[in-house]
């Protein structure tokens, strides 16, 4: 019953919920991405190893974000979170151009995922305040984003150390999972 009124609650105020995850390689930015978006702050991270998990209300909209870890070995426990999926965030760091094709293979990998057939890809191409960062056509360009098909996508160049970009990205967002029909 809980869900059910819950929803039926939610529809009344007009408060959609949408769980999010958030992908990407180790070191990406993820977890800062996180407590930027929730907090409004930079803070210390150490590397994740399980997840974090913040409620992020934003446009009417209650986000529930899961942060996982994104080293190589934890890196297949990911799938343990894909059901029930509106929407990925995935990260990159635009400046570790030696790992984009690692970061590209790991990203069409989860575009297969039957699981995640229906879920949105906000991909932030983050720290673009380090020199050397790829922009957002040079990410496009190597992740292949024009392979994507029949699917809802955007890029939004980031940073979250100097909180910018992120805010733009949960606005298409909220806007894209507003006018769909979940
Ligand atoms: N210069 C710069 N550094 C950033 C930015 N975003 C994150 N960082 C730094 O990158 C490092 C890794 O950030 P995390 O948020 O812990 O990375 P993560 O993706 O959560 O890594 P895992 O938990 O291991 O998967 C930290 O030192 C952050 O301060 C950014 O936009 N610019
Ligand atoms: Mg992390």
């Amino acid at each position: 019953m809980g869900i059910l009124f819950t929803k039926m609650f939610s529809s009344v105020f007009g408060n959609k919920e949408a769980r999010i995850l958030v992908l990407g390689l180790d070191n990406a930015g993820k977890t800062t991405i996180l407590y930027r978006l929730q907090m409004g702050e930079v803070v210390s991270t150490i590397p994740t190893i399980g997840f974090n998990v913040e409620t992020v209300q934003y446009n009417n909209i209650k986000f529930q974000v899961w942060d996982l870890g994104g080293q190589t070995s934890i890196r297949p426990y990911w799938r343990c979170y894909f059901p029930n999926t509106q929407a990925i965030i995935y990260v990159i760091d635009s400046s570790d151009t030696d790992r984009i094709a690692i970061a590209k293979e790991e990203f069409h990998a989860i575009l297969e995922e039957d699981e995640l057939k229906g879920a949105v890809v906000l991909i932030f191409a983050n720290k673009q305040d380090l020199p050397g960062a790829l922009d957002d056509a040079a990410v496009t360009e190597a992740l292949e984003l024009h392979k994507i098909k029949s699917r809802q996508w955007a890029i939004f160049k980031a940073s979250a150390i100097k909180g910018e970009g992120l805010f733009e990205g949960l606005d298409w967002l909220s806007n894209t999972l507003k006018s769909g029909s979940g």
